[in-house]
């Protein structure tokens, strides 16, 4: 598990992009966030339910980030330096994929990615990628930490 505080916060979106970013702390905590209720399903079997996130949607850190045409996957890094996970662009703009930064109006705790998370609430929560800190735009595809172990790219929960 990665020790990550407000003092060695960084997050950044970089690759084919017009405009590369990178946050601080604090600069991070003062984007408008918003809030959304989801469920949290595990392959293995576990779920959460109605889970209330905040934080900014994934589309709008897209938009200003401005993403260039040749761009066909978002590739998530999580600061473990393991665990990555890619979404094909589309899947990156549907509405409710978000950074989130609180669960049920508390910081999210480290040992459940915090203090920055992604969640895909169509997807099994391994698509979730835990302590991330860097967002880049790749053309060529990449294979992430589960689905090299064999699990699908497209990671949708029938339900
Ligand atoms: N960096 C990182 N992110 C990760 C994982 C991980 O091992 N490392 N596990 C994934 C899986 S399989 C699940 S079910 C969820 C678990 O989130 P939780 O630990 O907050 O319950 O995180 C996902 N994101
Ligand atoms: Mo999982």
């Amino acid at each position: 598990m990665p020790e990550i505080s407000d003092k060695n916060f960084s997050f950044k979106i970089d690759g084919l992009v017009n405009n590369p970013k990178s946050w601080n702390w604090e600069q991070f905590v003062q984007m408008n966030r918003e809030v959304q209720v989801s469920d949290f399903h595990c392959v293995t079997g576990w779920s959460l339910y109605h889970v209330t996130w905040e934080g900014i949607k994934l589309k709008k850190l897209l938009a200003s980030a401005g993403v260039q045409d040749k761009a066909k996957y978002v590739k998530f890094y999580s600061q473990d330096g393991v665990y990555t996970d890619t979404l094909t662009i589309k899947q990156a703009m549907e509405d409710d994929v978000m950074v989130a930064v609180l669960i049920d109006g508390e910081l999210i705790e480290n040992r459940n990615g915090g203090p920055v998370r992604l969640i895909v609430p169509e997807m099994y929560a391994y698509k979730s990628v835990k302590w991330l800190n860097r967002m880049e735009l790749i053309e060529e595809e990449h294979i992430g930490y589960w689905e090299q172990r064999g699990y699908k790219k497209d990671a949708y929960v029938d339900v």
